[in-house]
């Protein structure tokens, strides 16, 4: 049997009443600390008639006030900071393509319990520092290279800082290192995977053994495309810029869910639309409350992502809780003829019958109706296929997708290399409709 890999063996796997206590031994000492630095926070209190000495542990965290992205967005650029700037030592941001830069601030105790979480996550992949982990998320302000580096330094991997881009070398470096453990986006991940292949290698012929995927939502029909391709276990990694970055939660080997690391994160599901705390097990939007945090400490933060929580006991021995994968944050959701579409859900159609990872949605507003058109790249095999079986073929996705999201679209099969390929977070979606606006 395989020995159980920890990082931090004593917080992962802490029974699970003593980490209730540690989270609000720490809850109470986070909330003093942010009302009584973040001036915006402390207004949002006394709004809501909540003192700190009210908050005595977990079990009142649903009397603090919500944060949301609009609130850090009025705060910006150093309205949430709990610390002097000075104590600083990094910041991060988000990529900024729902409106303003989220401006995320470290010290340097924030950066090294944030590099523990991708370590966690690392070890929990198979890591160790007998391997070579090619970190290929963008560097820079984006949290994904720099978290996952520093995880890889902690862990004592030998660190390949490749960034993002610039594919034929990175398999030339990833054969000639011998990376045996890849971070990525999953969509650059599928990329390097049809690269690979047309430079003529297979994967046999890379030292990868794991890859270690997110930033964004992915199938279980990429995940399989991915494993084959590049021959490799693939583990799903979250985290959010405002919260830290990757690492917030991760997937152990059992892969039922990624575990959060509730010694410095509680996690909690609440209704989008009223508030309302829900129980474990129910879906709804995931909201997270830092414990650690010293520069940056959002308390209660609405993610827009929407999944489930689940404690049930995972045989890899850790106790902490897991969320299910978030397919889509509220944000990503199209509401197409009044009906809600996730583009999640067509990936999973497009995979199942065997297209590739290659499309784009476009929804427009035509005759004021929506209109769905998924543009779905052609394998060369398939492409030498004739013009009569190429138009069965769009009838059949038509069909299928349909059954998935109860419209219909028009899908186009387009020639092989004509949808732009994703070396970060894929774009996916056009909405035209924003346009006419
Ligand atoms: O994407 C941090 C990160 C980097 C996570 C590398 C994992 C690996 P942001 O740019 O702030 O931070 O975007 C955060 O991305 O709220 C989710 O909607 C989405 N997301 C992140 N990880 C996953 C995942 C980074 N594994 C937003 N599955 C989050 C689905 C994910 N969505």
């Amino acid at each position: 049997m395989n020995e159980k890999r920890y990082y931090q063996k004593e917080i992962e796997t802490m029974p699970r009443e003593q980490l209730r206590a540690l989270q609000s031994e720490k809850l109470v000492r986070q909330v003093r600390h942010v009302y009584d630095h973040v001036p915006y926070y402390r207004d949002l209190m006394d709004k809501k008639g909540v003192k700190p000495e009210d908050i005595r542990g977990v079990d009142d965290l649903h009397l603090l006030p919500f944060i949301s992205k609009e609130d850090l967005r009025e705060t910006y650029p150093t309205g949430m900071l709990a610390v002097p700037k000075a104590d600083c030592v990094r910041i991060q941001s988000t990529s900024g393509t729902t409106g303003k830069r989220v401006i995320a601030y470290y010290t340097q105790k924030d950066l090294d319990l944030w590099e523990d979480c991708c370590a966690r996550a690392i070890v929990a992949a198979g890591g160790s520092r007998e391997d070579v982990v090619q970190v290929s998320y963008g560097y820079g302000l984006f949290t994904g290279g720099p978290g996952l580096n520093g995880g890889s330094h902690k862990v004592g991997s030998l660190t390949l800082p490749m960034s993002s881009g610039n594919t034929e070398r990175q398999i030339q470096f990833m054969l000639d290192l011998g990376a045996t453990i890849l971070c990525c986006t999953p969509s650059y991940a599928a990329y390097i995977g049809e690269t690979l292949k047309e430079m003529g290698y297979g994967p046999d012929d890379i030292p990868l053994k794991a890859g270690i995927f997110g930033a964004e939502p992915w199938t279980q029909e990429i995940r399989e495309n991915i494993e084959n391709t590049l021959g490799i276990k693939a583990y799903d990694i979250y985290g959010l810029t405002e919260i830290s970055g990757p690492g917030v939660s991760f997937e152990c080997e059992e892969q039922r869910g990624m575990h959060i690391n509730e010694d410095h994160f509680i996690a909690e599901i609440i209704d989008p639309n009223t508030g309302e705390v829900l129980p474990e097990g129910t879906k709804g939007e995931l909201v997270f409350t830092c414990l650690d945090k010293e520069a940056f400490p959002v308390l209660r933060y609405r993610t827009r992502d929407i999944c489930v929580l689940s404690s049930e006991p995972c045989s890899c021995g850790r106790t902490h809780i897991r969320m299910q994968k978030p397919m889509g944050r509220s944000d990503d959701m199209m509401i197409i003829r009044g009906v809600n579409v996730f583009p999640s859900q067509i990936e999973a159609v497009l995979l199942k019958k065997g297209y590739s990872p290659n499309y784009m949605i476009e929804v427009d507003r035509k005759n004021n109706s929506d209109t769905l058109d998924v543009f779905v790249e052609l394998t060369p095999e398939q492409f030498a296929d004739t013009v009569r079986e190429i138009s069965a073929m769009e009838r059949s996705l038509e069909s299928a997708i349909h059954t998935m999201i109860g419209i219909s679209p028009k899908v186009r099969l387009v020639a092989p290399k004509t949808i732009a390929r994703s070396e970060g977070k894929a774009v996916r979606v056009v909405d035209k409709r924003k346009l006419h606006d």
